[in-house]
């Protein structure tokens, strides 16, 4: 069922945003006026700049061809080779990255109520071999960054934070991205800020960033000379220019996904079917990214995502299964019931900036429906 096209339905889980077409030309032309069309273009440059204004961090941003390349440059960065303490309840590129650097996963079990990763369990999860601590803001809602924060300093390792879904949130009145060592934001197509595939990186320490810097194009320091070993990460400008369309919107975006993800929040609030819905964590400005709800059991899950699929609505399992049940990824088993048990129940309703109130309102009562006849 969930291999139609996107055409297929009605409503899907994450529709991209497109600015209007003569936006977008007209920074064409000037492409085609310049003939720098990749390697380090102007509105790369200038949408690093527009992306740090936008967060109001003090550390450059380095776009990025995408947030997975994003996150391996961060490892190679920061010189981390071994154990990484891990939330198993992200999108599996937050550990398949790693892994295919060659890192070790330990996977720490998540809170029931933010979904993020647990200080707790991070810190009876690290030992001797840890080299770092690698936390997702899972749907853009903050990880306990200050508990998590004073563990590593304790143990003298660095945080890495996978900000895919990060993008503009803000954490007790500032950018969530100023917390942590390092944060890879994504800006592939289906989240709220694109750059159709893309990324960007930050990083706390000069070192750190500098080398990040030089080796998202192949090392160079200079056309003939190089300063170690790089890997081919750069954002084109045609990427570019569709960030930098992005910006002409973007405020009003967020607008209409807080309208829509809180008509969602208030038929959940107003119903008594047996869903709950994901908490933000105290003191987080969420960017609205995805309307989460938790099912009682995967079974009747299954059977609600069959129902909205017939009737053209594409709600997706983000993020399933619980990424510690995956062989290929953990090195040795570890047990992260919590995290399980959210996968198997999750399911992500369509939420984008497209959509009008009353279409959330009517996957609503699709979902609501749906329990009537689970229970006629
Ligand atoms: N860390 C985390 C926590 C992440 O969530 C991600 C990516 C990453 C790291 C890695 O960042 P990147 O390397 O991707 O920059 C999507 C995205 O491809 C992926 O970026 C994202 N997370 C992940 C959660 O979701 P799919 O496989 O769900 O996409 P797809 O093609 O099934 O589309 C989803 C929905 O959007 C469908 O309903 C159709 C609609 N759609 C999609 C596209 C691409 C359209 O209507 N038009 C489109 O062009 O992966």
């Amino acid at each position: 069922m969930q291999d139609l096209e996107p055409a297929a339905f009605q409503f899907v889980v994450n529709k991209p945003y497109l600015p209007p077409v003569e936006e977008y030309m007209r920074y064409l032309r000037e492409i085609w006026d310049r003939s720098h069309i990749t390697n380090g273009g102007p509105l790369v440059k200038g949408l690093e700049l527009r992306l740090q204004e936008f967060h109001g961090v003090s550390y450059p941003i380095r776009c990025v061809s995408n947030g997975t390349l994003g996150l391996q440059l961060i490892f190679k960065a920061m010189g981390i080779k071994g154990d990484v303490v891990t939330t198993p309840f992200t999108y599996i590129a937050t550990s398949s990255s790693a892994r295919w650097d060659g890192l070790r996963l330990k996977f720490a079990d998540i809170e029931s109520s933010s979904l993020t990763i647990d200080p707790e369990a991070v810190e009876a999860s690290i030992d001797s071999r840890t080299e770092a601590i690698l936390a997702t803001h899972v749907y853009g809602n903050a990880c306990d960054v200050e508990a998590i924060e004073r563990i590593a300093a304790r143990h003298s390792i660095p945080v890495i934070y996978d900000a895919a879904h990060a993008f503009g949130v803000n954490y007790k009145g500032r950018s969530l991205l100023e917390w942590g060592d390092a944060s890879m934001v994504s800006t592939h197509a289906t989240k709220v800020f694109h750059t159709v595939e893309g990324g960007f990186v930050l990083a706390r320490d000069p070192k750190v960033d500098e080398r990040i810097e030089w080796m998202r194009r192949f090392g160079h320091n200079g056309p003939n000379a190089f300063h170690g070993v790089g890997i081919n990460a750069k954002m084109s400008e045609l990427h570019a220019a569709m960030g930098v369309c992005m910006f002409e919107h973007i405020n009003e975006l967020i607008s209409t996904r807080r309208e829509i993800w809180s008509v969602y929040a208030a038929c959940l609030a107003n119903s008594d079917l047996p869903l709950n819905r994901l908490e933000w964590r105290v003191g987080t400005e969420p960017n609205w990214a995805y309307f989460p709800i938790l099912f009682g059991s995967e079974e009747v899950l299954v059977a609600c995502v069959q129902y909205l699929t017939e009737r053209g609505v594409n709600a997706r399992r983000y993020f399933y299964p619980s990424l510690d049940q995956l062989s290929f990824l953990a090195g040795s088993t570890f047990d992260c019931p919590i995290a399980s048990s959210v996968a198997e129940r999750v399911l992500c309703l369509p939420l984008s900036a497209g959509m009008a109130i009353s279409d959330a309102e009517l996957v609503w009562r699709y979902v609501e429906h749906f329990f009537k006849e689970l229970h006629s």
